[in-house]
Parts: C-alpha cells; structure tokens; sequence
C-alpha cells in the first residue's frame, strides 16, 4: 500500500516548488470571493480568522515564494475604517498579502446573494426552479465584479498572472482585459458547467460568456463540463471551438481540465500526529463500539441532498429493523448562505425531518441520526473521518465534493466504503466508490445496505487506489499544473495593427489612380440569418455610387455569392467591377451581363455527384438548405441547431474530401456553410485580373473578413496594397478592423 513517504506518489514539496518557481517570474494575484481570512468580532474588536480550506494551504507557499496577494472580500460590514481593517487584515497575513476588495457600501450582500447564489448557483446545479433573477441582481453582480476589478488594477503591474475564482467573478476576465493585453488571466470554475440546454436558460448569458472569453486559461473540475462549456459557446455566441482551445478576439483561449484536490497530509497527517484528533477519536470509538457509522458532512445546501439521505435511512431503519442500534448516522452540516429564502426553508425542513425520525425510531441507547448544524473543527472533522465506516457523500449535483476525497486521506489502511453520487464532478475520477444516483432513493438504501455487510479486502480493495490518486493528485499538483497552462499560454500572437484612418487617408488623397476591392457580405453588409437578406443599405449605394464616379478610381465587390445577386443588389452602379462565384464570375462596367475570369471554363462533372449527397444532409437537418450557383454548391446550416449543425458540417466535409480526391473541386467550411468550388477559383485570381486591368495604380485596399479573402490579400500584399481583415482572425492582411463598421467611417472619409 502507497503511503505519503512513497517515492512514486509526487511530494507535495515538489509540486509545490514547480508551481513557485513558475510564479516567481510573475507576481502572482490569486481573485476569489472571499479572502482566506475572515474578519470578525471578538468582544469589542475585529480580528482576522483564518481558514484552512485546501485552496489557501495550496495557494500560501506559492504565493509568498512570488510576493503574490490574494484579493477577495474579507466579510466585514462596511464600518471599519480601509487603514484599520488593512491593518488588521495584515495582522492575520501568512507571509504574503491580503486585499480588501472594496464593494460599494451595501452592495457586499446583493453581490454574494444576488445573481451568483439565487440565479448562477442554482441553475448550474440543475435546479432551474430554483433560479431567481432581478435587474437590480444583475446590476450588484455587475458592479461587484468591477470593484473586483479596480481592487486588481490597483496592484496589478499589467503584466502579472491573475488566477480568478469560480462564478462569483465571471465579468472580471474581460473587465481585466479591456486594461491590458499582456497579464496572463486564468479562470477556475468550482462548480458545474451544466448543459448548453440549461445554461441557455440563464438570463444574461451572452455577458456571461463573453466574460470569461477575457480569460486566456479556463479550467473546469471534469471533462463533460469542458464540453458542455464548448457546446454553450456554439450555441449562444456561434463560436465554435477545439476540445483544449478556440480563438477569440485576436487570442487563443486555452480550455482544461483539472479537477482540485485537497491537502491530504494537512487532514489525514492528524490522524497519527494530532494529539487532539486521537484522543477525540479514541472518545468517539469508545462512545459508539459495536456500531457501524456513516459520516456526512456538507454545508447546508439545496444541492447536497440531505432531505433525500435523511428520507433514505428512516427507509433503511424501517425496512431492515435488525439496523436498529447498529448503525448511526453522523450529519455535518455546516449553516450557509442564510440570508436567502431556500436556504431558511431547508434549514426548517431537515430540523423537523431529522426530529421526526429521531423522534420515532431512536431508543434510551441510541439515536439514529447524530444531526450537527454547526461547523466542528478539522481535528474533529479528522476523526469523524477517521471512525466513520462509510462516508454517505450524495449530493443532487456537485462540482467536485472535496468530502469524498477528505474521506479517503482520513482512512491510512483503507478500511472503509465510499459511497458517492454520480452527479459529483469526483465520481469522474474515483470509479471504485459505490457510485449512485441519489434521485433513486431505493437504489441509494441498497448501496448502503451492501457497503454495510462489505468485508475488508473489497473495501480495501475499493479504497486504497483511490486513496492513492487522491495523495498523487493533490491539490498542489492541481495549482501547479493550472499555473503552469497559465504561464504557458497567452503568448501574444502576431495580430496584424490596427488600421490607421489618417495614413490610409494621406495615401488614398497622393494618389491619383486607385484600385479598391471590397469583400460584400460580412464586410459591406453584415452577415444575416438568411442570405437573401443582405441587400445593400441606401447609404452604402450612394457612396459606392460616389466612390465610382472619381475617374481615379478603379473599384470592386467581390463576393462568393452568385452572379444574379449582385446584379440585383449593385448591378445599376456605373463603373463598379463586380466579381461572383468568388471571382469566377466576372461583370466589367460598360460590357453587358457577365464573363468567366480570363474566359476559364472548369469541368462540372463533380456537381451530379455532390448534389445528392448535400440533399442527404439537408434531409437530415431541417432548416438546412442547398444553394446552387453556376460554378460551385452549396451547403448553408445557418438554422440548424449549432451544435448539431457544426457536427454534421464536420462529418460533410470529412466525406466531400473523399469524392473529390479525383477532382479539381475542393469542400471550404465558411462561416455556417459547407461550399464546394473549383480549387482555382478564388479571390486571389480576381484581385490579379483587375490589378492588370487597372494599370499603375499608386494606390490598392483590399478588405474583406473571412477565409475567402485570404487570397485576395496575399496577391495584393505583392503589389504594396492596403490589406485589411475585419474581425479577430489569423489573417494575412497586412492591417485589421475590430468591427465591420469601421468601414462606413473609412468610406465617408475617403469622399469628404
Ligand atoms: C465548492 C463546490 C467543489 C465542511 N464542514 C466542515 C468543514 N467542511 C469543509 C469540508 C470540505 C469543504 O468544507 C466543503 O467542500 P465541498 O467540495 O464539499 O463543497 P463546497 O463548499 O460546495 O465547494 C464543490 C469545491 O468548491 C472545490 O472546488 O468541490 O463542488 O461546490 O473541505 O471538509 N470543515 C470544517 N468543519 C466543518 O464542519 N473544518
């Protein structure tokens, strides 16, 4: 059996100087809700408790080894005077600095028990009748995150590591981002992601998201909440991603999986080495020989399931009289959150549930239920542990649930039987517990019943593995390995600058024969829901018609749409070049209708083979639709539901590369579309043919947005133009717009 000093567990020393040594190049500036100390009265003073979850154990070496400091709100009531309560806060300090984050007087309590815990808390637990919104809850979540947010500006250099906690704080990525470019912020969610069709439920989901995308690190506690992450991205923000990163706004954006660990020699080392644990342990063997007991400990929460357990053992004890004396079960449960209505009810309801059975089943030698709505200490809390023959850790749906690995620190020689729900993020990495759907009340009493009569090898044979993950996985590994995914990633990409109106102005003015090409949809137009909808506004018209009527200007919209759209939409325009088909197609002012560019005539025999299959896949995808055009064909999912339209374009594309191997034809994934053309039909032949047609001009734009326009920038990159991509992506425009309207100021200035 694998103990601590085993050489082939990871010393937490070790992984303790990994995650320093990352640190120490940056400072480090770790963000929670709270801070891990908590002011509070003693008589007439305030003074600082600590408290000794697993994130400060981790946290404090690395970040006094960095000259890190921790942010986050330290519980006071607003009274105490910011130089006092500093100093106060410093007094309880642990080598490295606490930071009040200041949150508007009064707002503490609207911030904490507002969005986060009455609408975000129960919705990602899956409890979405329990969700309550207001405007004024949004607007205390809101402004809670930007004090957050001047609280890190204030001691943050810009180019520092920010390791931001759980859903309190999902604005502050991109509140951090908007100052600077080049800090390094991490985000860490405690809690589940749930699925895209519940989080779609979550009023103000859009900013939420767009929140954390400020981040450059996000991590989750399992894999299906990273997936369930990626699936809300497609389907709220049209953003589609990878399984470990997407790009966004000019970034890559890492995504992770690492679920937390705990401290396990800071708990299970008090088992031989705290005088206090063993003698409160010895107390309670003596107190209950000759029983069997189970531990629980949880705060008070609606998403723990302690109704349901409390309902399970009154049916195991009526069911199974022979229990009666046997078995007692030890009930933490830590009060919490008790300014909000659902917690006061529950509180209510397991008092006279927990009575009740007590009442009716408990002899003048025994009670059933052992129920403490009070927080008892860590050496207690080892010793319960310790005893216990079973831990009963059935939440309805947690993130992790630190008690099911607690439990495992606790047991050095393996003896005993976790029982642990499916629904916690634990369960994905600690199979060999009795895993159960706590929903399943009869299902749970069963479970019980066999972790009750199992013998000592299975629960050893149970227990010691992941009693084993649990050392190796601890929660210093679990920071170091965030910090290291921190430090590698955020590496700034070379993003083309911003385009400069003045100088492309000068230039545009100097010159006197000027070639322009404009991309239309997405850069001239912006994208709709249906194709058809893009038709020009009146503005554009007339400056496209203003921009054509300079005779030093030689200007045209290149489109991959078909030749009849153009026609209807800018064919009346005097002197505008149009190009279709992606330039295949071309109209040339003064000649009637249009032309094939340099009188090409590719090969279509690939269409009757291509046809029926994107038919296939419309059959499959209602809303799904094929468009036809002279030379290429189309496949747009725009209306299909976003994830399962980006898996079906997927699977589309992986096929059209097979029937086309023997062709010229090639599949493109545009945005919501799967096209196929002739592979030389592009942008870039397009931008070569009106380059020769237009003579020595001293001056050439080409702006456009998407993969399409790619090529149209590499040629006119040859030729010294102006290139300019609108939106985030990699791109080789020489320049880039954040937004497409940019590109009405930049016609309005060129006709001043
Ligand atoms: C969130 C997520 C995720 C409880 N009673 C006492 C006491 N505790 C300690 C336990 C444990 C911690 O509190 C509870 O942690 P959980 O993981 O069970 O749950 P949450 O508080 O909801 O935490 C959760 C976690 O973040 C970490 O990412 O696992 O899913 O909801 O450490 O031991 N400690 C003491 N006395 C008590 O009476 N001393």
């Amino acid at each position: 059996m694998a103990t601590f000093a085993d050489p082939k567990i990871v010393p937490a020393e070790t992984a303790r100087s990994a995650a320093r040594e990352a640190a120490q190049q940056h400072k480090l500036i770790v963000v929670s809700n709270r801070l891990p100390v908590t002011l509070a009265h003693e008589g007439e003073n305030w003074i600082a408790k600590p408290s000794s979850g697993g994130l400060a154990t981790a946290m404090g070496p690395i970040l006094k080894g960095s000259g890190g400091l921790w942010i986050g709100w330290p519980g006071d009531d607003g009274t105490l005077d910011p130089a006092e309560r500093d100093r106060i806060l410093h007094s309880g300090s642990e080598g490295y600095r606490y930071v009040a984050a200041e949150l508007e007087p009064g707002k503490a309590q609207a911030f904490y028990e507002g969005y986060a815990n009455q609408t975000v808390w129960p919705l990602f637990h899956y409890f979405p009748t329990r969700m309550n919104f207001t405007v004024e809850s949004w607007d205390a979540y809101k402004s809670g995150n930007h004090a957050f947010c001047r609280a890190v500006s204030r001691v943050s250099n810009g180019e520092d590591l920010i390791w931001i906690h759980d859903y309190h704080l999902m604005l502050l990525p991109d509140c951090l981002r908007e100052q600077t470019r080049n800090a390094k912020i991490g985000f860490f969610l405690h809690i589940p992601f749930p699925s895209s069709e519940v989080f779609a439920m979550l009023p103000k989901r859009e900013a939420v998201l767009k929140g954390l995308l400020g981040a450059d690190l996000i991590a989750f506690h399992t894999h299906l909440y990273l997936q369930h992450f990626r699936a809300s991205l497609l389907r709220v923000l049209g953003i589609e991603s990878q399984i470990d990163s997407l790009e966004y706004d000019g970034r890559t954006i890492h995504l992770e999986v690492l679920p937390i660990g705990i401290a396990p020699e800071e708990l299970g080392g008090l088992i031989d080495h705290g005088p206090e644990t063993a003698k409160y342990l010895q107390e309670l063997r003596q107190r209950y020989k000759g029983q069997q007991i189970m531990i629980a400990v949880d705060r008070l929460d609606y998403t723990k399931g302690i109704p349901n357990r409390m309902r399970t053992i009154r049916r195991l004890l009526t069911q199974h009289t022979e229990l009666r004396e046997k078995i007692v079960l030890i009930q933490v449960a830590v009060p919490s959150r008790e300014g909000i209505g659902d917690y006061q009810a529950l509180r209510s309801e397991l008092n006279e549930t927990v009575g009740e059975i007590n009442g009716e089943l408990a002899t003048p030698h025994w009670t059933p239920i052992v129920y403490l709505r009070q927080g008892v200490s860590r050496q207690e809390l080892a010793a319960l542990y310790s005893l216990a023959d079973i831990a009963w850790v059935t939440p309805l749906r947690d993130g992790l649930n630190l008690v099911a690995k607690e439990y495992c620190a606790c047991k050095p020689d393996g003896n005993g039987v976790l029982v642990l729900s499916e629904f916690a993020g634990a369960a994905a990495e600690m199979g060999e517990a009795l895993l159960v759907n706590p929903y399943n009340e009869d299902n749970v009493a069963e479970t019980i019943l066999r972790a009750l009569k199992m013998d000592t090898a299975e629960r050893q044979a149970r227990l010691i593995p992941m009693r084993e993950r649990v050392t190796r996985n601890n929660v210093f590994v679990w920071a170091n390995r965030f910090l290291e995914k921190l430090m590698a990633s955020g590496q700034p990409r070379e993003v083309a600058p911003a385009l400069n109106f003045t100088e492309l102005q000068k230039a545009y003015d100097r010159a006197t024969r000027r070639i322009l090409i404009f991309d239309y949809d997405g850069t001239l137009v912006p994208i709709a829901d249906d194709p058809t909808w893009t038709r020009p506004s009146d503005e554009l018209l007339r400056n496209l018609s203003r921009l054509t009527s300079d005779p030093a200007n030689v200007v045209a919209v290149v489109t991959g749409r078909r030749a009849r759209d153009m026609d209807v939409w800018l064919g009346h325009i005097n002197n505008l070049y149009l190009g279709a088909e992606h330039g295949l197609m071309v109209h040339t002012p003064g000649e009637p209708g249009w032309h094939t560019l340099k009188g090409m005539n590719p090969d279509l025999q690939w269409k009757d083979k291509i046809r029926p299959v994107l038919q296939h896949f419309v059959d499959r995808a209602p809303g799904s639709f094929i468009e036809e055009k002279q030379f290429s064909l189309v496949w747009h999912y725009r209306r299909v539901e976003a994830e399962f339209g980006s898996w079906l374009a997927r699977e589309l594309l992986a096929l059209l590369e097979n029937l086309l191997a023997d062709t010229d034809a090639r599949p493109l994934h545009g945005k919501k579309i799967v096209e196929v053309k002739s592979s030389w039909a592009n942008k870039g032949q397009f931008a070569s043919w009106l380059l020769d047609r237009g003579g020595r001009a001293e001056f050439a734009l080409g702006i456009g947005d998407d993969a399409t326009d790619e090529d149209m920038f590499a040629r006119l990159n040859e030729a010294g133009a102006f290139t300019v991509h609108v939106g985030h992506s990699q791109s080789n425009a020489h320049f880039r717009l954040h937004h497409r309207v940019g590109i009405d100021k930049l016609l309005a200035d060129f006709l001043q």
